[in-house]
């Protein structure tokens, strides 16, 4: 029965009620359970179905409009897409919160109550990820016909569970009870080679090269509609229009279902072993941040969904467009990162050995096709892969990465002579460490444009580890400054907020990021002040809850909440933060009677599984929390919280809560942080480090109203050059001296004295992240912030100046302007809606 056709019955309905009747349908056809007995789970489900059905209305639509429009489409490449939950999303951008709503409430459901149903769909580590499925939704917002490709992995990022302080990984299962927003499309199915060997044949036409797999599986495409908010040109006065863009994920599967003689032999379990294996590909979530795996599972993961995509892409051109020649004019491939540069190599065998394009026609397509994202400059995260693995699985790949990289030496060595040393370091393969493929000069070499993620990070790009490429080929790095979706981090993670937007600013700034500006007449007003602050503070006693819920530790709502959320990593600097709230308690028992500003810290985040350094800081938080919220003389003026499995989800509940940002990277570290635009967005004052978009975010929201402490990128350098012993820094500072005292004598685990001396030792000895070097500044600035918490009138207008000033750090402007200056690809104005017909694969 399909739902969605109008019951005549229903015609002078209301939209909640016609909205009720198609929920009540899939609940009892599609989930098949009388609305009397139906669990949340049910309600959920069956509300996402009903959804659906509204969202495939436009996804036909925008699917059908892109190919009669004959546009360009863009690719987004991505091993990883932090997405999150789907629901509130699709029901926000469709406009459709309040039938939704009403249409459950008439059959006695809440709503809010669904939302905790669904399960975060967290194929991603962080901030990358993240970025992707911001991007995405952009991308849909803005009208841009855009495919996402990545891998459907069945086991996203790990659940993390603190025991004793030690985090503990286990196995997350978003798929367990089925996923109602994906499609199977078991007729888009690739095979994809591994190992085996090459073949040359000579004619008269030239020399071929074929490549022989050794095994080949298939990559079967799994889509998920991404629908956008309503377009602002595209209402035709009538009805807001909506356009939604595919991602489309790729599963593995085993090309024959299984060895069949082994089966009949009796060996049962040896014939599912090679189809385990094969599959496996799709498994499971790399859980590295900005660490190298190196590992040869996650090489195949790269090359499985960087084939299926390409092979996918050029089929659909073909079938539009019958040549191949024009693929750079309606194909735009942006690379998140280096994981799918082997693409590139990719690229070059279809159209060479597969289409039969001579090697430099297929070399432009590619340079003109392709752009690449760098996310990091730390040395560990860049990508290597050694040569013999390299020739082991993709024997072909390799033999064109010899070639393009011998073309671009000879280039090089054009114009005259070159020195050895510079030739080593443009060449693709490092020749030092047992000769490995340097992916990022790959994903340069393959590309037209690279960019950097904020105005710091591309210009350290430029000066470092691509200094001698950018000389080659300048004007090819450019900045995009990163940004973040605000209908995902304002309008449905803070709808209080929001409401007092909307009443202040009207309706306009929900769909124009720009319009927050005009929040700044408003800034010292004081009845606008009142408003805002209530706000703030429903979110903190809603957070309140959850931290009781989950951590069993009470905290004031009242206190002021100083909060670090990002993936934990020894350059984020969670540790300088941990040393503060040590600092901090010292101050509280030496001066107990003084006029102490209450503060809670909050921490959460996730350590890589091997990543022992990083777990230690986590261990250390919540020891620390430990003592410090069981000490009554501390009487719950400091609190410390280690929140467990943060994710997009908890991030939602507490980013509006939050009156500080934690931004405190050391000095040319952090690429650009997105969590920093997120929590100024929702208001929260900002300490950190001229480090990535903070530089941005210090010019949009004024010097004024943020905290800036410690060396910049220039001094981080200059002060490694003497050297990273931290004696003298700590020596200077008595009270950073007093807290790795109280650390390293076990006063925060005296069941273990000695569990932290290996942690302060280092900090002595080798501190790579400057942490005494920036620590008293650090102090002064956390020293001003609790000045200003005295002052409620200019705490609050900083704050409401923060939400006025980050317009900028919308996703929509990036997006716009990765569109104009990267791809080529903006949307035909005023392309309204239009009637239904069709399916979504084109
Ligand atoms: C590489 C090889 C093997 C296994 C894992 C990896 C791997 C995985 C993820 C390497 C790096 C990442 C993630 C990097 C990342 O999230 N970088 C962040 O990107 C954000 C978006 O641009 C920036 O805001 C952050 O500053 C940057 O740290």
């Amino acid at each position: 029965m399909d739902v969605a056709i109008p019951d005549p019955q229903l015609a002078d309905a209301s939209p909640a009620e016609r909205m009720r009747a198609r929920i009540v349908a899939r609940l009892t056809y599609q989930v098949g359970k009388a609305p009397l007995v139906a669990s949340e789970r049910d309600w959920f489900v069956a509300t996402a179905l009903a959804v659906r059905d509204s969202v495939l209305d436009c996804w036909f639509d925008s699917t059908r409009r892109t190919y009669e429009n004959g546009g360009k489409r863009v690719y987004y490449l991505s091993l990883e897409f932090l997405i999150g939950r789907l629901l509130f999303d699709a029901i926000g951008n469709l406009g459709l919160m309040e039938e939704v709503r009403a249409a459950l409430a008439a059959e006695g459901v809440d709503l809010e109550r669904l939302r905790e149903q669904e399960p975060d769909a967290a194929l991603g580590n962080g901030g990358l990820g993240r970025l992707a499925a911001c991007f995405m939704e952009s991308m849909a917002t803005l009208g841009i016909p855009a495919y996402g490709y990545g891998i459907r992995y069945e086991h996203g990022l790990f659940r993390q569970v603190i025991v004793d302080g030690i985090q503990q990984e286990l196995p997350e299962d978003w798929l367990s009870l089925g996923n109602p927003w994906e499609f199977e499309r078991s007729e888009v199915a690739y095979p994809i080679g591994f190992g085996g060997n090459v073949t040359r044949q000579e004619s008269a036409g030239g020399t071929a090269y074929a490549w022989q797999p050794a095994e080949t599986l298939l990559a079967v495409a799994f889509d998920m509609p991404v629908v956008g908010g309503p377009i602002l040109d595209g209402t035709n006065g009538v009805a807001p229009a909506h356009h939604a863009n595919t991602l489309r994920l790729w599963s593995a599967q085993a090309s024959t279902p299984m060895q069949l003689d082994d089966f009949n032999r009796g060996d049962h379990v040896g014939a599912l072993r090679d189809r385990v294996r094969i599959e496996a590909v799709s498994r499971v979530l790399y859980p590295g941040d900005e660490s190298d795996a190196g590992q040869e599972l996650r090489l195949r993961q790269e090359f499985f969904f960087a084939s299926a995509s390409l092979q996918d892409l050029m089929r659909r051109h073909l079938e539009q467009f019958g040549t191949l020649a024009n693929l750079s004019d309606k194909a735009a491939i942006q690379l998140n990162d280096t994981h799918p540069a082997i693409a590139v190599a990719e690229m070059m065998r279809l159209l060479v050995d597969e289409h039969g394009v001579e090697w430099g026609a297929a070399w432009a397509t590619t340079v003109a096709t392709f752009a690449y994202t760098n996310h990091t400059l730390l040395p560990e995260a860049l990508e290597t892969w050694p040569v013999s693995l390299m020739e082991r699985l993709l024997p072909r790949h390799m033999q064109i990465i010899y070639l393009l990289n011998a073309r671009h030496l000879e280039r090089v060595s054009a114009h005259g002579p070159v020195d050895e040393a510079l030739l080593s370091t443009l060449s693709v393969i490092d020749e030092r460490h047992g000769r490995r493929v340097r992916m990022g000069h790959l994903a340069f070499l393959g590309a037209h444009s690279i960019n950097g993620v904020s105005a710091l990070h591309t210009g350290l790009m430029q000066k470092t580890v691509f200094r001698d490429l950018h000389a080659q080929y300048p004007g090819r790095i450019n900045n995009k400054t990163n940004g973040v979706t605000f209908r995902r981090w304002l309008h449905r993670a803070n709808p209080g907020l929001t409401s007092l937007l909307v009443e202040t600013l009207g309706p306009r700034v929900l769909q124009d990021a720009a319009a927050l500006a005009d929040l700044r007449p408003h800034a010292d007003n004081p009845g606008f002040q009142a408003a805002f602050a209530r706000q703030r503070q429903v979110r903190k006693e809603a957070l309140a809850r959850v931290i009781a819920d989950r951590t069993g530790i009470t905290v004031n709502p009242g206190a002021l909440f100083d909060v670090q959320v990002k993936r934990i990593h020894e350059y984020k600097r969670q540790l300088m933060n941990i040393l503060h709230a040590v600092a901090l308690y010292d101050s509280i028992r030496a001066l107990p009677t003084r006029d102490w500003v209450p503060r809670v810290k909050i921490f959460a985040g996730k350590a890589a599984p091997g990543y022992r350094a990083a777990k230690q800081v986590i261990r250390l938080a919540c020891d620390v929390a430990q003592v410090i919220n069981s000490d009554p003389s501390v009487n719950g003026r400091l609190k410390v919280v280690f929140l467990p499995n943060y994710n997009v989800s908890l991030a939602e509940a507490i980013i509006p809560a939050a009156d500080l940002s934690e931004q405190i990277s050391t000095a040319g570290m952090e690429a650009s942080g997105t969590g920093n635009m997120k929590l100024a967005l929702n208001g929260a004052l900002t300490i950190g480090t001229l480090d990535g978009a903070n530089v941005e975010l210090r010019d949009h929201v004024g010097p004024d109203n943020i905290f800036i402490f410690g060396m910049t990128a220039d001094q981080v350098l200059a002060r490694a050059q003497r050297g990273l012993a931290a004696h003298d820094d700590v020596a200077a500072c008595p009270a950073l001296q007093q807290a790795l005292d109280a650390i390293r004598s076990g006063v925060f685990s005296p069941n273990e004295p000695s569990r932290y001396q290996e942690l302060v030792h280092n900090l002595l000895e080798r501190d790579t992240f400057m942490i005494a070097a920036d620590f008293q500044s650090y102090l002064d600035q956390q020293e001003a912030v609790k000045q200003l918490w005295l002052h409620p009138a200019a705490w609050w207008r900083a704050s409401i100046l923060n939400t006025a000033g980050v317009a900028w750090f919308s996703s929509d402007r990036t997006i716009t302007e990765y569109a104009t200056e990267i791809w080529d690809a903006m949307p035909q104005a005023g392309s309204g809606p239009q009637p239904a017909t069709g399916s979504a694969e084109a």
